[in-house]
């Protein structure tokens, strides 16, 4: 086999490459587990502050990965001005605002959903509180994931359900202004298994599409049945003109949460070549960010290995060419269409990648650059004492 060269990749791919911007969580930082066990880390932040710090250095290695979610109230902190200057100083920007319904005895039969009118109005209150810390961070996209629905057929009166959830979006949705948006992620179980209030995205769709332009639909990679074709759904959703953003992770069996492109690295091909061919790619419109957790790995190593397995299958996505496949596809040519396809999929883009980090004064291999940086064994001298952010706080 030939050794690829930058030739690979076409100045005008690179410069569509040069485009990608992939949000980090804040809590992959955070140490995190099972129910089983959550494994503590020497070096995890103990607070936001040194999130965003472990955060920056992923983009410092890649600039890949510009902008850094916040989880409320895991990352409220006294001040959110300071928290953003933080966030500046270290070259990264605040970005999605994450509500949290999920971990309160008040929501234990629903939040938004709930049938007592103080309770909805308790959870509608910390949506709104979540606005504020939008304004004052700057960030644009309000996400809501609801761990709302019931175990039990009969437990419930699911059209209530969705009447009052449609109410709740609603007066959240009012209180957004100028570009600011809210997405919807929707998950087909977890933690209720009988019915989900927001399961799919056909009932995310449903109720963004009710509330108006700046409510959109967010997409995780982790939330659908085995054999589901998510890239349909991508191509629906595009189509619409609702996809606003993604929860990139992969997972072998339930919402497992890890390193996306790890479990199935033509799933992502699959879903990146869908975003590139509906015009989501580079679109301001869809945000691309990572919903993951590190369990056992390094978790500043893992969110490296993220972004760059996102950016390993959007330039193999960016290589096929769609020309030739529409040719094929028209003609009826059904093996031509899948090779030319595969061809793409099966392209390694890494070597070319890599001189082109290194033409830009990136490393050309991010992952040992992280190792040789001396930044790990800073943060496991300096952070010992107080208490470990995890996932969950
Ligand atoms: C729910 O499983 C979810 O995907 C939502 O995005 C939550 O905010 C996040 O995970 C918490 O890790
Ligand atoms: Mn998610």
């Amino acid at each position: 086999m030939t050794t690829p060269t930058t030739s690979v990749l076409s100045d005008e791919i690179l410069g569509q490459l040069e485009k990608q911007a992939i949000e980090l969580p804040s809590w992959a930082f955070g140490n995190s587990g099972t129910r089983f066990k959550v494994f503590a880390t020497p070096g995890t932040p103990r607070d936001p502050f040194e999130k965003i710090s472990d955060a920056a250095q992923v983009n410092k290695l890649t600039a890949l990965a510009p902008s850094v979610a916040l989880h409320i109230p895991w990352d409220l902190v006294d001040s959110f001005d300071d928290l953003r200057k933080h966030a500046e100083d270290n070259g990264v920007e605040l970005g999605t605002i994450n509500s949290n319904t999920f971990q309160d005895d008040d929501y234990k039969f629903g939040a938004l959903t709930h049938e007592d009118a103080a309770i909805r109005q308790k959870a509608i209150d910390h949506h709104l509180a979540c606005i504020d810390v939008m304004d004052a961070t700057g960030s644009r996209d309000l996400k809501i994931w609801l761990a709302e629905g019931s175990n039990y057929p009969g437990q419930a009166d699911m059209r209530g359900r969705q009447d009052r959830l449609n109410e709740s979006l609603q007066k959240i949705y009012d209180r957004l202004s100028g570009e600011q948006r809210l997405v919807l992620e929707y998950k087909f179980f977890e933690p209720a298994f009988y019915h989900t209030d927001v399961p799919d995205w056909g009932t995310s769709y449903a109720q963004v599409a009710t509330l108006g332009e700046r409510a959109m639909v967010c997409l995780d990679t982790g939330h659908h049945a085995p054999g589901t074709n998510i890239e349909f759904i991508v191509m629906q959703l595009l189509r619409l003109g609702k996809l606003g953003s993604f929860d990139f992770n992969s997972r072998f069996y339930a919402d497992d949460d890890l390193i996306v492109g790890a479990a199935d690295p033509f799933q992502l091909f699959r879903i990146v070549f869908e975003v590139i061919r509906g015009g989501g790619y580079a679109n301001p419109d869809v945000a691309f960010m990572l919903d993951q957790c590190h369990n056992v790995e390094n978790k500043i190593l893992g969110q490296i290995r993220s972004v760059l397995n996102v950016q390993e299958m959007t330039a193999r996505a960016l290589l096929v060419d769609q020309e030739a496949l529409r040719a094929a596809q028209v003609s009826g040519d059904v093996l031509g269409a899948n090779a030319v396809f595969m061809d793409a999929f099966y392209t390694d883009v890494r070597p070319a990648l890599a001189e082109w980090r290194e033409s830009r004064g990136l490393p050309a291999d991010p992952m040992a650059a992280y190792l040789a940086s001396g930044y790990q064994e800073k943060i496991e001298a300096e952070r010992v004492g107080g208490v470990q952010a995890g996932w969950g706080a």
